[in-house]
């Protein structure tokens, strides 16, 4: 019989990759959406999809129209991956993060309890909610230290999600995803940022050097492709549980810079420090980043770096795309859209 799934940030990164996958696998996907005065579905309309998914409109922070949507579909699945996720605009909005990025879970919680008991539930956790990192690597077990609003609210909707799994003998699910990037990824995070900009410096569409903010950050850096996967085979085991989802590898920004730049032809070296730091073309000269203090954020995550033996042992799981080919698959992409004026 055809499974039917409901995806909320239908519209996002993650959505399109999830959606793909599960249509492949012969599901009926609902894409749960909210209405916007521009068009939000090119991501979609780029993976080839729109046409195969039933949208339906959803806001995270009204209760009634969750539980319409429940009702209606009563779905096999529910994968919540709507969110504020921009870890930076939290400390700016840091209440409606909360509401959305917490109590809007609450609410999806709510009615799947009082609507649709047997549907599956997967939460879109993060490793934000370990910021402050306890222990190296992160796994399951390691204490929380969440150092945003962002990750306080993730980490609010995570123990709601493993509650009403204790409570309520739901099946829920929350997979501890660190950060997984693809040409899909929105052009605020890092990744895409530069690789966005460096190709309309590549092209000589501009000349302006990339500003960023901290360039010590580590992040384990995986491909959003790969993660889906995990996302679907949580929800098939025989119980619901929490699962970290990572690489195993962690590499500073700067790393993600001079990765990318080699496909530019650019061998980067930096100079000077902290707000005086530039990246500089060591055979050019030319100057392609600057440090901009004002992109700093008030807490930082310094390190993340994540142990997946448990999704290993018990999912399988192997991240099939390492960091130099995530590097080259953004940047070459950026290229090809800034060359078709569509970036
Ligand atoms: P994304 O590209 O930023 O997409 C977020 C989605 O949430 C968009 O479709 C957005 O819709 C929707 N949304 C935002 N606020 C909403 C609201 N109030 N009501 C309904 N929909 C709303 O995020 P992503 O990278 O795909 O990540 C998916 C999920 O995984 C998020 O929950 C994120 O926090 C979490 N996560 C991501 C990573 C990562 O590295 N990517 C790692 C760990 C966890 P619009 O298009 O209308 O804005
Ligand atoms: O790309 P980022 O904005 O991602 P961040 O903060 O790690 O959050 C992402 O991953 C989380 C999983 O751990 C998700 F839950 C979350 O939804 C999101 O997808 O920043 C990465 C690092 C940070 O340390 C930041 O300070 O890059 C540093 N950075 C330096 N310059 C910058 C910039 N980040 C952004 N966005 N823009 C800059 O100019």
């Amino acid at each position: 019989m055809t499974k039917t799934a409901i995806i909320t940030g239908i519209t996002g990164q993650d959505g399109g990759y999830l959606a793909k996958m599960l249509l492949e696998k012969g599901y009926k996907v609902i894409g749960a959406y909210r209405r916007g005065a521009t068009d939000t579905f090119g991501k979609l309309k780029e993976h080839g999809i729109f046409n195969q998914i039933e949208m339906v409109e959803f806001e995270l922070l009204e209760f009634t129209n969750i539980c319409r949507a429940i009702t209606k579909y009563k779905p096999d699945e529910f994968y919540n991956l709507a969110a504020q996720s921009f870890v930076g605009l939290s400390f700016e909005e840091p209440i409606y993060t909360t509401q959305v990025d917490g109590i809007g879970v609450l609410y999806i919680l709510e009615a799947l309890r009082q609507f649709s008991p047997e549907t599956r539930f997967y939460q879109a956790s993060t490793s934000e909610m370990f910021g402050f990192a306890q222990e190296v690597p992160q796994r399951e077990t390691t204490p929380f230290y969440p150092r945003s609003p962002y990750g306080i609210a993730k980490l609010m909707a995570h123990w709601m999600t493993t509650n009403y799994r204790e409570s309520f003998n739901l099946y829920t699910c929350s997979g501890i995803l660190f950060n997984h990037e693809s040409p899909f990824r929105g052009r605020e995070f890092v990744t895409r940022k530069i690789t966005s900009h460096f190709a309309h410096l590549f092209l000589g569409q501009i000349d302006e050097p990339c500003e960023l903010g901290n360039l010590n950050a580590k992040r384990d850096w995986g491909f959003a492709g790969d993660y889906v996967e995990l996302m679907w085979e949580m929800l098939q085991q025989k119980k619901g549980d929490t699962y970290v989802i990572s690489t195993g590898k962690t590499y500073s920004i700067r790393e993600f810079i001079f990765e990318v730049g080699k496909t530019c032809g650019w061998d980067i070296e930096f100079k000077g420090e902290s707000e005086h730091e530039i990246g500089v073309d060591k055979k050019s000269g030319r100057i392609l980043v600057r440090v901009n203090p004002k992109l700093y954020r008030p807490a930082e995550v310094e390190q993340l770096l994540g142990d997946s033996s448990k999704a290993k042992e018990k999912l399988g799981w192997t991240p099939k795309v390492k960091f130099a080919e995530l590097c080259k698959m953004m940047i070459d992409a950026d290229i090809v859209r800034a060359e078709q004026g569509v970036l």
